[in-house]
């Protein structure tokens, strides 16, 4: 084997240098508490499949089939906010952002270890706290807990919502470490024009997570104290105003969603990359899109708005705000597409994952289109259109893109390769899965099914039957997911130090990475996915 890619076999490395529990409780290395954070997200995703299948199996059929309607009111709430709260926000940027972004930037750690460590402990005290208030007694007032109803609800709204409010701070912290360690920990040679797209796709998140997550934490404690102490702020019995609350609560969760797809986009970006064996086709477009969307996405919250009773001309401009992130998101879109196009296609389960993302976060991002036009959406508002729009764009897209990120990874985390054969079957099966879930979704929304309810009409049932029996693949693709991973961490074959011939900074490194990431200061002489060279880059 060629020294320069065989890694540092003999040497320790981030896994194996110290194993005891409490260099683990008490790491300041990036790697870990990637790694961390990824159990933590793992199990949250574990958790809210779990509420998701049971939804599922009651819309099997149109009357009461395994519970009541105050628990289902339970089941959907706790199924949004694990989803939303505990995993598709911190998913890519908490694991993956950490392991990799400090690697590829040529850096030994991230700006502020310590706090790092802390966004952890910060994130398990909150979700701990949100889980406590599950299993008190749950809360029914949906993921985006609106007032009035979230202010007077009997359930135990107020430590979920505190919970949501501590992991906020996580999430903030994981912010200023990233826009830090970007700006003061780049490698000799890493220019601004040369930072890897992920690593922009980050920052741009970033952003929007320090400045959009303080508002959502008002909001949140604001709930908390109407509950508490009854100072009527949203309640118009108490004088208050309950479409303040959305306001706030969209200010920050419409953003929000761009903290979930910016990184997701961002994976997509490098993997592509790896796989069609080309330097990105628009390098500056897709950065310059990628802070359009992080932009642009700050002025159109009002678009959940237009049945709230806001001016025709607000909703208007609103409307015509949110389309402009179809163009940034096609920009991107046709930059993919375009560095695939004549490249030495390799189709490896990480790139079939990102041809997935393409086809959702397309049907995604058009339906999105279509309800930002206000006559439209007074007609899908509230119904299941709703809820299919949003699953392809954060399961349908961000879902398939962490996928993506953890094969393309895991033998750089963790020095193991996987099955591919059952890992193609497993992404098959997903991609299809996906499609029958979501699809009928659509089409029952248009027939007039709302959100949220436990009953519907008989002629429904069929759809209803179908999206069941896909979130039955959905599951059996992500229990084989699960299996065959664990199976590698053991009994996988060891990973060369770059498997798939990448020529991304974070192969720089050997895989798994030393403790320190590198022996020597990498320098990156190369522009990042450059293939015109024909041998692996050199590690460090
Ligand atoms: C072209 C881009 C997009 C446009 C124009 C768009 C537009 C909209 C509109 C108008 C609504 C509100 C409809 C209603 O409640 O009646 C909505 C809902 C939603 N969208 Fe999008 N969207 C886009 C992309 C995205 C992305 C990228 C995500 C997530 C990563 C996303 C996640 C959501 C969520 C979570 C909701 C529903 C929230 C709820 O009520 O529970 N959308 N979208
Ligand atoms: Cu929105």
């Amino acid at each position: 084997m060629n020294p320069s890619t065989a890694g540092s076999l003999a040497e320790p490395d981030y896994l194996n240098h110290e194993t005891t529990v409490r260099s683990w409780l008490l790491t300041r290395d990036h790697k870990r508490i990637g790694v961390m954070f990824l159990v933590l997200v793992l199990f949250a995703l574990l958790l809210g499949g779990v509420f998701a299948m049971l939804l599922r199996i009651e819309l099997l059929t149109p009357g009461p089939t395994i519970m009541g309607p105050m628990t289902y009111n339970r089941v959907f709430t706790l199924h949004g906010v694990t989803m939303v709260w505990l995993f598709m926000i911190p998913a890519i940027p908490s694991a993956f952002g950490n392991f990799v972004l400090p690697l590829m930037l040529g850096a030994k750690e991230v700006a502020f270890p310590r706090l790092n460590l802390a966004s952890v402990y910060i994130y398990a005290a909150g979700a701990a706290l949100t889980l406590f208030g599950m299993v008190w007694s749950g809360a029914d007032t949906g993921w985006t807990f609106y007032t009035p109803y979230s202010t007077t609800s009997p359930t135990a709204v107020t430590p979920i919502l505190l919970g949501v409010f501590i992991i906020g701070f996580s999430t903030i912290i994981t912010g200023l470490n990233f826009i830090t360690t970007t700006h003061t920990l780049r490698a000799p040679g890493m220019h601004w024009s040369r930072i890897p797209l992920f690593v922009w796709a980050i920052y741009g998140t970033s952003v929007i997570q320090v400045v959009a997550t303080p508002v959502l934490a008002m909001v949140l404690v604001l709930v908390a104290l109407e509950r508490v102490a009854g100072v009527g702020i949203f309640d118009p019995s108490r004088g208050g105003d309950p479409v303040l609350f959305q306001h706030m609560f969209w200010f920050y969760s419409h953003p929000a969603v761009y903290i979930m797809v910016l990184p997701a986009m961002g994976v997509i970006t490098e993997v592509v990359c790896a796989f069609s064996r080309k330097n990105i086709f628009g390098y500056r477009m897709i950065a310059a899109s990628t802070f359009g969307i992080a932009f642009v996405g700050f002025f159109s919250w009002g678009h959940h708005m237009f049945v709230s009773g806001q001016s025709t001309f607000g909703s208007g401009i609103f409307g015509v705000l949110s389309m402009l992130v179809a163009i940034f998101t096609a920009i991107k879109i046709f930059n993919w597409v375009a560095t695939m196009y004549g490249g030495a296609i390799d189709l490896k389960v990480p790139l079939l994952y990102v041809l997935g993302f393409i086809f959702l976060l397309t049907f995604g991002g058009m339906t999105g289109v279509a309800v930002a036009t206000t006559s439209l959406d007074v007609h899908w508002h509230d119904t299941y259109f709703i809820v299919a729009h949003f699953h392809y764009i954060m399961v349908g897209s961000v879902l398939m893109a962490f996928l993506a990120a953890l094969h393309y990874w895991w033998p750089k985390m963790f020095g193991r390769l996987f099955p591919e054969r059952w890992a193609f079957v497993a992404a098959c099966t997903i991609i299809f899965g996906f499609i029958v879930t979501f699809l009928p979704q659509f089409l029952l929304g248009n027939m007039g099914m709302p959100r949220r309810y436990y009953q519907y009409p008989s002629e429904m049932q069929w759809l209803n039957v179908l999206s069941t029996a896909g979130a039955s693949l959905l599951a059996f693709g992500f229990g084989l997911i699960g299996i065959y991973l664990l199976w590698s961490l053991r009994y996988g074959k060891e990973s060369p130090a770059n498997p798939w011939g990448s020529r991304g900074y974070e192969w720089f490194s050997a895989s798994p990475p030393g403790p320190h990431n590198f022996r020597e200061p990498p320098r990156f002489e190369r522009e990042v996915h450059d293939y015109t060279v024909s041998e692996a880059p050199h590690v460090y």
